[in-house]
């Protein structure tokens, strides 16, 4: 299916088409050979990318409100257009199913439509015979955006929709693992763009810190490790640049005594173990009460090893590789220390033969709270089950925990879930379903899981800031 892919990959500066001067290879994970070249960006040609969404800004946030939506729905459009062959990109770079590829652009339409219908209206607060005062919420400037190697297009996107419509304009970076689908939209949207208005750059570790240190943007939207995003946190510190981080999380789910066996397996192994369970919302931890926990563990564990593992080109694959080696050693390293320790692995666990990064979906049999799997976000194929008697305690060894990104509650009893759902400290909280998300709701995380939100008209005020009018009526007094 997947025909081969020999684009002369460039980066899209000022709306020209940039080779690069520098170049560097990128793998694909199933089969772990380099398959095509992306450009590596010299601190020049950033510079040059800087520059050019600087010099586009003024007339972009000049645009009328009406025309940036516009101009959102017709970046819909082109996406939608070019989807097979974006999704045929992500499948060889990234490794998900086809399937998951063309998931990708076809959720922005959703969030497109939705970004492009929020208004950014002035907020009158006061308006008498003396003085009229309004807050208004202007652009920032520019925008850098740096994105990670797990859903490159739906990441860069939910930065890309929210900052245009704001009015900054943006220099994109994605992640040195999974650079193409990007670079490729960024050639694409030129031809819709005004020149500089989005500029997408690619490049190997040096240009991460490169962007956030430059002195030409204005803000950091990041998505990516929490690790990361402390180095990216100082390094804006510098200049004073805005923030949104959205970074790692350890999702727990907490199974109720009452919650139905049969109908919960399948959701929480989607949730657990779509896209390689490598999503920042991925369930990472499930918490099953003690009077069905074997029910489910051996339910579960059945699914789970019924799953399809293989490359993403092929038909009838769930589980595609993990996106990278230093990614599948962290994941085998996991499972090996669970092996060490001697925790029960139900099924799963192994490196499939074959060059690709793949490993058969683990499932460990509760490890104790302090076993590094149920501690360390794994963000792999491999999730603990942990027994609870009480709820309370369940709820408790959710919370136990540096990040707070998500988490879910499973119950035939939906209000009582909600209820205990609104005690774990964490920025969405699932009932009887998990990573549901809405372009109308904002998304981000408790604790070190982040800083800001996307998503939602809070997510696009992050890419705006007030600037309030104080305006004095004729003949008042001062
Ligand atoms: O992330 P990084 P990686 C988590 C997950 C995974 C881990 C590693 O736990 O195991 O991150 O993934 C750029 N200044 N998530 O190594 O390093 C980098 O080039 C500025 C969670 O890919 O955080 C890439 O574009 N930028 C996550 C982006 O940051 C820097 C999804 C993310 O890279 C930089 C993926 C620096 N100093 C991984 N160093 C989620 N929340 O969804 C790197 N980058």
């Amino acid at each position: 299916m997947l025909a081969k892919i020999d684009l002369p990959f460039t980066m899209t500066i000022g709306g020209r088409s940039v080779p690069g001067v520098e170049r560097f290879g990128v793998i694909n994970p199933a089969t772990a050979s380099v398959f095509a070249q992306a450009p590596d960006c010299t601190r020049e040609e950033l510079d040059q990318a800087v520059a050019a969404a600087r010099a586009a800004f003024p007339a972009w946030a000049a645009t009328p409100l009406a025309e940036r939506q516009a101009m959102i729905l017709r970046v819909r459009d082109v996406m939608v257009e070019n989807q097979e062959e974006i999704a045929r990109i992500i499948v060889a770079e990234q490794g998900k199913p086809y399937a998951g590829g063309l998931g990708e652009t076809a959720s922005l339409v959703r969030w497109s439509e939705a970004v492009a219908a929020m208004a950014l209206d002035p907020v009158v607060v006061e308006d008498t015979a003396k003085a009229r005062i309004v807050a208004h919420r202007v652009p920032l400037g520019v925008v850098g955006a740096i994105t990670p190697w797990n859903y490159p297009i739906v990441q860069a996107f939910w930065k890309i929709l929210p900052g245009l419509v704001a009015g900054n304009t943006i220099v994109l970076k994605p992640s040195p693992l999974t650079p193409l689908s990007t670079l490729r939209a960024g050639e694409l949207l030129s031809e819709i763009l005004p020149p500089g208005v989005l500029n997408v750059i690619s490049g190997s570790d040096r240009l991460g810190p490169w962007l956030t240190e430059h002195p030409g943007i204005d803000k950091i939207s990041f998505t990516g490790s929490t690790a990361t995003g402390r180095r990216v946190m100082a390094s804006a510190s510098a200049t004073l640049k805005r923030l949104t981080l959205e970074l790692g999380g350890n999702d727990p789910a907490i199974v109720l005594p009452d919650a139905d066996v049969g109908a919960i397996v399948e959701p929480l192994f989607r949730g657990a173990f779509r896209n390689a369970g490598q999503i920042c919302a991925a369930t990472k931890r499930i918490y099953v009460h003690d009077s069905l926990y074997d029910a489910f563990r051996d339910a579960f564990a059945a699914r789970v090893a019924r799953a399809v593992v293989g490359p993403g080109d092929q038909q009838g694959v769930e589980i595609g590789p993990v996106q990278n080696r230093a990614q599948y050693e962290r994941v085998l390293a996991l499972i090996a220390d669970c092996k060490t320790q001697g925790y029960s692995i139900v099924t799963g666990g192994e490196a499939l033969d074959g060059p690709g990064y793949f490993i058969s979906p683990a499932v460990i049999d509760n490890p104790p709270d302090t076993a590094r799997i149920v501690v360390e976000e794994q963000f792999g194929p491999v999730v603990p089950l942990m027994r609870y008697s009480d709820v309370d305690d369940a709820v408790r060894r959710a919370n136990d925990t540096d990040y707070g990104l998500g988490g879910s509650i499973w119950s035939a009893d939906p209000i009582k879930a909600a209820e205990i759902g609104a005690r774990l400290d964490c920025g969405t909280v699932w009932v009887n379903t998990t990573q549901q998300l809405s372009p109308d709701a904002p998304f981000g995380g408790h604790k070190q899981s982040g800083i800001g939100v996307e998503n939602g008209l809070p997510g696009l005020h992050a890419y705006t800031q007030f600037q309030t009018l104080v305006m004095l009526k004729p003949g008042t007094p001062q």
